[in-house]
C-alpha cells in the first residue's frame, strides 16, 4: 500500500507490500515451522567450545527441556527467571518454556543481587536458571530474598551448588512427557524488563502473536526485509536477554533456517577470530561495536570476508563510523535497525537487507515494518506531523507490547486508546521514508545499548543520608554513546565527595549504571509540577563541554 498522508492524519507504512502471517500459532511452532526442510543443518554453533547442534537436536532438547520443567512444576503461565551469558541453554529453556505456556523473563547475569530480586519478585519467577557463580550472589540480597530450594528452584547449567539442580534435569528428561497445552496468541511468552519512556524498569508483556509478528515483518514474505539465507551463520554476541539479540538474531534465524553463533561476551580478539573460524555472514551488532570493528588495529588481522551484512542498533549510530567500518568489510551491506523493547521490538529497519534491496541514506534507521503503522506526533498538541517535521515517534501493529506487567498506570501513558505506543523518540521520515532518530524526549540513558534508568539510581541517590536531591541525565561518550553523570542537592551542612557519591551507587547497581561524574548544585531544577527538568540539566552539560 501506499503511504496515507491526508492533511489531518500523517501515517507511513512500508513501501514493502503487506504479508499475510501466521500469529495464530504458538511461538516455537512458528520459528520451528519449516524444521523438516533442514533438520540436519547446523542451528547452533557454540563458540568457546566448539560444539554444535543442528535444527532436529536443538528442537529435540526444547521439548526435552519443556518436559523437564513441567515435570518440576512449571505450569501454563509460570514465569522461569533466566540469569545466562549466551549458552545453547538460553535457547533450550526459552523455546522449552513456550512449548508449555510458560513465560521467560532473562536479566543480566551481571546484576547486583538487589536488581536480580527486583524483577524476580517484580515477575513472580518460580525458578532461576544460572551459572554456579551467581548462585552465591543470590544469598547476597539479604534475608527477603526466598530461599532456594525452599520457594523456588535453582537450576545451574554448570555443577550444582548445594539445594540447586543441574540442567541434565531438564536437557536429559523424557520429551514424551511434556504436556499438551493450549496457547492463546495473546498469552505471554517473553517479560523482558525495561523502563519505558519514564521511572523503574518493569516487566514488558511479549506475546506469542507479538513476537512472531515481528518475526515475520523481518524475515517472512517473498521479499523479506532482513533476508536471512539457510547457509547464513549469524553473530550472536549481542546478550540474549536482551529483546535486540533475542528477536532480531534468534528468533528470525531459526525461522529461516540460518545458523546462530552463540558468543558468551564480547572480546575483540576472540569475536574476531570466531568470525574468521566460522565464516560468518550476518553481524548484528551495536554502535561500540562498530566503533571496534571501524578502528582496532587487531581487525586488520584478521579475514572478515564471510561477512555480507553488518546491522547496528539499540543506540544511535555516529554517521562518522560508517565509512570506516566499510572500509573493514567492503563486501558487506551495512544499515541499522530501530527497536524498543515494548515494540515487540523492531520499528525500523534497512531496507538496503532485503531479498531485493532498496536503498537507504546513512545515518537513517530504514522504513518502517511492514504490516505496522508510524506516525510522528507533535510532543505539545499531539497531532500527527508531516514528512521531514521531527516529532515523537509512535508505532500501531500486532506486534507491540500487551501492557507492563501488573501496570496499568504505565500501560496506558505509553499506548493510547487508539493504540498508538508512544516512544519517547524524536525523529522524522523523509521524502523516501527513511526514518531518522534525531533526540529523545524520555528520560532513559542509553550506555553501549544498554538501559540505564534515570530514576533508579536518583531513587539510590535520595537514599543516602546525606543527599538531599539528585538527578540523573546523560552526557554524550565516545566509547558508550552516553554514560549517566549526577547533579546531586548536599544535605545541609554535610560532607560528601563525588568518590563516595560514586562508590555508593557502584556497590549496588550493573557495572553499566555507574556514575560517571557528580556536580554538585544548590537545587535541581524542577517544573512548578515537581518534574525534574532534566532538558536544562542536559543543555547545563553540552554548555560545559
Ligand atoms: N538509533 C537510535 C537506533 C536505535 C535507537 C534503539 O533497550 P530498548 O528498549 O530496545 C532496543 C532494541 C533495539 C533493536 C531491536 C531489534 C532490532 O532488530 C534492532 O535493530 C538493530 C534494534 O534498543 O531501547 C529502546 C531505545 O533505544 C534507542 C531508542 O531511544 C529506543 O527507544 N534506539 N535503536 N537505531 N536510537
Amino acid at each position: 500500500p501506499q503511504n496515507q498522508t491526508t492533511s489531518e492524519n500523517h501515517v507511513f507504512t512500508s513501501k514493502l507490500p503487506t504479508i499475510p502471517i501466521s500469529n495464530h500459532l504458538p511461538l516455537h511452532t512458528y520459528c520451528f515451522e519449516n524444521l523438516s526442510q533442514y533438520p540436519d543443518r547446523q542451528c547452533l554453533l557454540i563458540g568457546n567450545t566448539g560444539k554444535s547442534y543442528t535444527f532436529a537436536e536443538t528442537h529435540l532438547v526444547c521439548r526435552k527441556v519443556a518436559a523437564g520443567l513441567s515435570n518440576l512444576g512449571i505450569r501454563k503461565g509460570d514465569v522461569v527467571m533466566v540469569l545466562l551469558q549466551n549458552c545453547a541453554e538460553f535457547v533450550f529453556t526459552f523455546m522449552g518454556a513456550s512449548i508449555i505456556g510458560a513465560v521467560t523473563t532473562a536479566a543480566n547475569p551481571f546484576c547486583t543481587a538487589k536488581e536480580i530480586f527486583k524483577q524476580f519478585s517484580a515477575s513472580k519467577s518460580r525458578m532461576i536458571i544460572t551459572q554456579s557463580q551467581y548462585v552465591d550472589k543470590l544469598g547476597e540480597a539479604g534475608d527477603n530474598f526466598p530461599k532456594i530450594g525452599e520457594d523456588f528452584s535453582v537450576i545451574t547449567i554448570d555443577d550444582p551448588p548445594e539445594g540447586c539442580l543441574h540442567f541434565s534435569v531438564l536437557s536429559e528428561a523424557n520429551e514424551d512427557e511434556a504436556p499438551a497445552v493450549e496457547i492463546d496468541p495473546d498469552d505471554a511468552v517473553a517479560l523482558p524488563f525495561s523502563s519505558g519512556t519514564t521511572g523503574l524498569p518493569k516487566g514488558v508483556i511479549l506475546t506469542h502473536r507479538s513476537l512472531i509478528t515481528s518475526v515475520a515483518q523481518q524475515v517472512d514474505g517473498e521479499n523479506p526485509n532482513l533476508y536471512l539465507k539457510s547457509d547464513d551463520i549469524v553473530l550472536c554476541v549481542l546478550p540474549l536477554f536482551h529483546i535486540y539479540s533475542l528477536n532480531s538474531v534468534l528468533l528470525c534465524s531459526l525461522r529461516a533456517g540460518a545458523a546462530v553463533l552463540l558468543m558468551q561476551k564480547f572480546e575483540i580478539s576472540t569475536l574476531l577470530e570466531l568470525i574468521q573460524r566460522h565464516r560468518v555472514s550476518v553481524a548484528a551488532v551495536v554502535p561500540p561495536l562498530v566503533l571496534a570493528l571501524a578502528k582496532n588495529p587487531l581487525v586488520d588481522k584478521f579475514d572478515l570476508g564471510s561477512i555480507r551484512l553488518v546491522l547496528s542498533g539499540a543506540a544511535p549510530l555516529g554517521k562518522e563510523l560508517e565509512a570506516p567500518l566499510l572500509s573493514r568489510v567492503p563486501q558487506a551491506v551495512f544499515g541499522q535497525g530501530y527497536g524498543m523493547t515494548e515494540a515487540g521490538p523492531v520499528l525500523s529497519m534497512s531496507p538496503s537487507f532485503a531479498k531485493q534491496p532498496l536503498p537507504t541514506k546513512s545515518g537513517s534507521c530504514g522504513n518502517v515494518v511492514r504490516n505496522a503503522e508510524l506516525k510522528v506526533v507533535d510532543p505539545e498538541t499531539g497531532c500527527s506531523l508531516p514528512r521531514n517535521h521531527p516529532g515523537e515517534i509512535c508505532i500501531r501493529g500486532p506486534q507491540i507490547m500487551k501492557g507492563y506487567l501488573n501496570d496499568a498506570e504505565a500501560t496506558a501513558r505509553t499506548i493510547d486508546v487508539d493504540g498508538w505506543l508512544h516512544t519517547g523518540d524524536i525523529g522524522y521520515v523523509d521524502d523516501d521514508d527513511d526514518v531518522f532518530i534525531v533526540d529523545r524526549v524520555k528520560e532513559l540513558i542509553k550506555f553501549k545499548g544498554f538501559q540505564v534508568p534515570p530514576a533508579e539510581l536518583e531513587s539510590l541517590l535520595v537514599s543516602h543520608p546525606n543527599i538531599a536531591d539528585a538527578a540523573v541525565v546523560p552526557q554524550k561518550d565516545e566509547a558508550a554513546g552516553e554514560v549517566p553523570v549526577a547533579f546531586v542537592v548536599r544535605s545541609n551542612g554535610f560532607e560528601l565527595t563525588e568518590e563516595v557519591v560514586k562508590e555508593f551507587i557502584a556497590k549496588q547497581v550493573v557495572f553499566y549504571k555507574r556514575l560517571h561524574k557528580v556536580y554538585f548544585v544548590h537545587a535541581i531544577p524542577k517544573s512548578p509540577a515537581g518534574k525534574i527538568l532534566r532538558k536544562d540539566l542536559r543543555a547545563k552539560l553540552a554548555a560545559a563541554s
